[in-house]
């Protein structure tokens, strides 16, 4: 595979960009590799600059739940730029978003719509805060929620896969606020509620994409909401990743536990830089201007934005069924690899909730981010360079999720089992 163009690319964008890039896990380093540079994205393919195609099961890391282009998300999109880009008023296309957002569960009221995951997290923090009148919070080690101060300790996705999930230029007198807990672990839970009585929240992936897919355990959120109860704690479901994807209906409809707050991205943009919190209209109430809570942003409810939210998120609610469509292509997938893995003596370790999936090349389970990181992560590398050249992309680390759009058929699921086959044989024979 002729990669050349896309190596001169990154030799410039190096001289102008940290890294290359604007976001550091797409720089594939953890993988050994360079990144491929792509000029378009059409259903289940991407092309890149020098012309190679490639299957596409990142899907710009979720929002792309229809694939590349979908026809009605561009349609939605052109026409609402024809009526201008940005006002910084209100709009119709807002409350039309808001009312279907909320429609889809059970656990919120009122919606507020912001630019990105990291802005919809850090809002829900200070809104736990201030609701509570509380300082500390809980966090997972291993879960990702965006690059806020108070957030980026022990945290997974890009953070992990370049072994600093803490990073130099937060202040340790921000952090203190921060304690750790070990994912699917109540005890740990109940520890740091032991160390403070000042813990305004407990923030969580349910379905934790950001090290790998590691779902919660049902029991565990159980308890853990119990604990929250107890201590009049807010619980928070960062739904960023999983919203849409592992279920139409949230973590909440999986598992039967419904968080305080929580938290959306990626997918209720269509592709476009969205992010929302949600609560009761009690919590709600406490935001500016109607509360004192303060958080507020020129793009924030972008008419563009909406109008692609709408049309992605409308379109899954005429097609609900196609949530087990994705599901059932997504167990297909990773059962077929794991097979071809055996056969060669792999173990894979794999988990599919909804259009997610992931797998890990590790001998035992994983429940935790200690767990993740102890797969083989040689193994992984070596796995994804060689797949890219057969024309897959999957994500660039072994720490975040795949995802498959209605756009990836069943013959792609099969062709990927059997490039995969082709794959662990060459691997294990050296
Ligand atoms: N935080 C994203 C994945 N969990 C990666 C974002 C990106 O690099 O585009």
């Amino acid at each position: 595979m002729n990669t050349e163009a896309s190596l001169k690319a990154f030799d410039e964008a190096q001289i102008f960009i940290p890294g290359g890039v604007n976001s550091p896990v797409r720089a594939f380093k953890s993988v050994g590799g360079t990144p491929i540079f792509i000029t378009e994205g059409k259903g289940a393919y991407l092309t890149d600059v020098d012309g190679n195609q490639y299957v596409d099961y990142v899907q710009s890391w979720g929002p792309l739940i229809f694939g590349h282009r979908d026809e009605a998300v561009e349609k939605a999109v052109i026409d609402a730029v024809k009526h201008g880009l940005s006002f910084g008023a209100p709009t119709l296309a807002e409350t039309e978003l808001a009312k279907l957002v909320v429609s889809f569960f059970d656990s919120i009221d009122k919606v507020r719509f912001v630019s990105s995951g990291t802005e919809a997290v850090m809002s829900a923090i200070r809104l736990a805060r201030g609701f509570t009148g509380r300082d500390d919070i809980v966090k997972f080690t291993g879960c990702y929620h965006g690059h806020s101060d108070s957030l980026l300790v022990e945290a997974g996705s890009g953070a992990a896969t370049f072994g600093n999930p803490s990073s130099p230029g937060v202040p340790a007198d921000f952090t203190k606020h921060t304690l750790l807990a070990e994912y699917n672990n109540i005890e740990s839970v109940k520890k740091c509620f032991n160390d403070s009585k000042d813990i305004a929240c407990v923030i969580i992936e349910p379905i934790a994409g950001n090290m790998g897919l590691v779902p919660a355990e049902k029991e565990f959120l159980h308890e853990l909401r119990k604990l929250c109860d107890e201590n009049k704690t807010l619980l928070i479901f960062d739904e960023v990743m999983s919203g849409f994807r592992a279920s139409i209906n949230g973590a909440e409809s999986i598992t039967g536990v419904k968080p305080d707050i929580l938290t959306l991205g990626k997918v209720i943009g269509g592709g476009m830089p969205v992010g929302a919190f949600g609560a009761s209209a009690e919590i709600m109430s406490q935001l500016s201007p109607e509360g004192p809570v303060y958080q507020a942003g020129t793009l924030s409810g972008n008419p563009v934005a909406m109008a692609a939210g709408f049309a992605a998120l409308s379109k899954l609610k005429r097609n609900m069924r196609v949530m087990a469509v994705l599901e059932a292509r997504a167990k297909r997938l990773v059962e077929g690899m794991k097979q071809e893995a055996l056969a060669c003596g792999i173990t894979m370790q794999t988990e599919v909730r909804g259009s997610m999936f992931g797998f890990f090349f590790n001998e035992s389970p994983v429940k935790n981010f200690a767990d993740a990181a102890a797969s083989d992560a040689k193994l992984f590398a070596s796995f994804h360079s060689a797949m890219l050249s057969e024309g897959y992309y999957f994500a660039c680390s072994l720490y975040e999720t795949g995802f498959i759009s209605t756009a990836i058929t069943d013959e792609i699921i099969e062709n990927t089992i059997q490039a995969s086959g082709r794959i662990f044989k060459e691997i294990t024979n050296g």
